[in-house]
């Protein structure tokens, strides 16, 4: 099934219960942005001043990241740039663009790893794959050409959920934080220190939070997905026969990211032996060796509920020994699972409205 590029954002996809612009102070999120907005502001009134009281400002407002707190990593340093940019063959979309991954651990030895992403702007986003224990240093160029005839706001964000950082790097606009506009503007850069704290271990969104709107323009793509793995040993549950067993995950092959939008998937095909990002579009096919072990990343976008089955399959419910067949996600939820390949399939929104519109793809797992 062929679909054009400007059928993919024709549901709203805005993103409209994201707490975004609270200044988390390095408070770790445990809930999916569900913190009533009166303790939220409460908060931000108690520790926002705080941060700022000691804060001698020399006029030079736009790249904050001097001001953070360069915390010395336990695991690996991560410094990235990105370009916010146009889709190359969409009409009006807009995608964040991979340029530079490299990675220091922490005897010095700096791996350059930019070669595992698309050369080219995509949707979703490149996966920024972390582990416990590590920090990204994030530095955003924004390449949206024209802002003006297209964009009421023209700077770009990085805001980020579930990973720990400070005020500087929530990525929004002065009209929300009441303080800065946390963007790159079409002059100036921005850099964003992501702190992959314990506890953080998760699949979490990122998106834009500034453009269009004080909302950003995550409906006009630009979203992406942060994995953050384990620090060391790390396991996940998969069924075999009928049962919840724990593997390394060392053994997953293949991780895939599928955004579920209110119409399509939307997503990417990782290999975690080389490492590499394949960009698959809409409604993809997965593929699969038979015997491997490979692990979905589900993140739902937009307003609908949806129905998640992959028949002839069952996976363990994170943080359960449960075994299930199928999976309720609605807006802003997310579902990562393991299984072991064994068998073609199709994976789909089982709902009503995801059947009529065809919400399916196919799981192919070759010998
Ligand atoms: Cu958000």
């Amino acid at each position: 099934m062929k679909h054009r590029f400007d059928e993919i954002f024709s549901m709203d996809v805005r993103h409209s219960q994201c707490n975004s612009g609270i200044p988390r102070l390095s408070r770790p999120l445990t809930e999916w942005m569900v913190i009533p907005a009166l303790i939220v502001s409460m908060s931000f009134f108690l520790f926002g001043d705080s941060v700022h009281a000691n804060e001698k400002d020399s006029g030079h407002t736009h790249n904050r990241a001097d001001k953070q707190e360069k915390k010395k990593p336990k695991g690996n340093l991560h410094r990235i740039e990105m370009f916010a940019d146009k889709l190359v063959e969409g009409e009006d979309f807009l995608a964040y663009r991979m340029m530079l991954h490299e990675v220091t651990d922490k005897k010095g030895n700096t791996t350059d790893i930019t070669n595992r992403y698309s050369r080219e702007a995509i949707i979703p986003g490149p996966t920024i794959i972390m582990n416990e224990g590590d920090i990204a240093e994030i530095t955003l160029f924004n390449q949206v050409p024209n802002p003006d005839e297209v964009h009421s706001h023209e700077n770009v964000s990085l805001h980020v959920h579930g990973v720990h950082y400070e005020f500087h790097s929530d990525g929004t606009l002065k009209y929300i934080n009441l303080s800065e506009d946390q963007g790159a503007t079409l002059v100036q850069s921005y850099t964003y220190r992501w702190d992959a704290a314990p506890g953080t271990a998760g699949t979490w969104p990122y998106h834009d939070h500034n453009m269009n709107t004080h909302n950003g323009a995550e409906d006009k793509g630009l979203f992406g997905a942060l994995i953050v793995n384990p620090a060391s040993d790390g396991v996940v549950s998969i069924s075999q026969g009928g049962n919840s067993i724990s593997v390394p995950l060392s053994s997953i092959k293949k991780d895939y990211v599928l955004y579920i939008l209110d119409d399509i998937f939307i997503g990417t095909e990782i290999d975690t032996l080389t490492g590499e990002q394949t960009p698959i579009m809409v409604n993809p096919t997965l593929t699969a060796t038979s015997g491997s072990n490979v692990r979905f990343h589900l993140l739902a976008l937009g307003t609908n509920l949806h129905q998640f089955t992959l028949p002839g399959y069952s996976w363990v419910e994170p943080g359960t020994n449960k075994l299930i067949s199928e999976k309720a996600i609605g807006p802003l939820e997310k579902h990562v699972f393991a299984i072991q390949a064994s068998a073609d399939t199709f994976y789909q929104d089982a709902t009503f409205s995801g059947k009529t519109q065809r919400m399916v793809g196919e799981f192919n797992v070759n010998p």
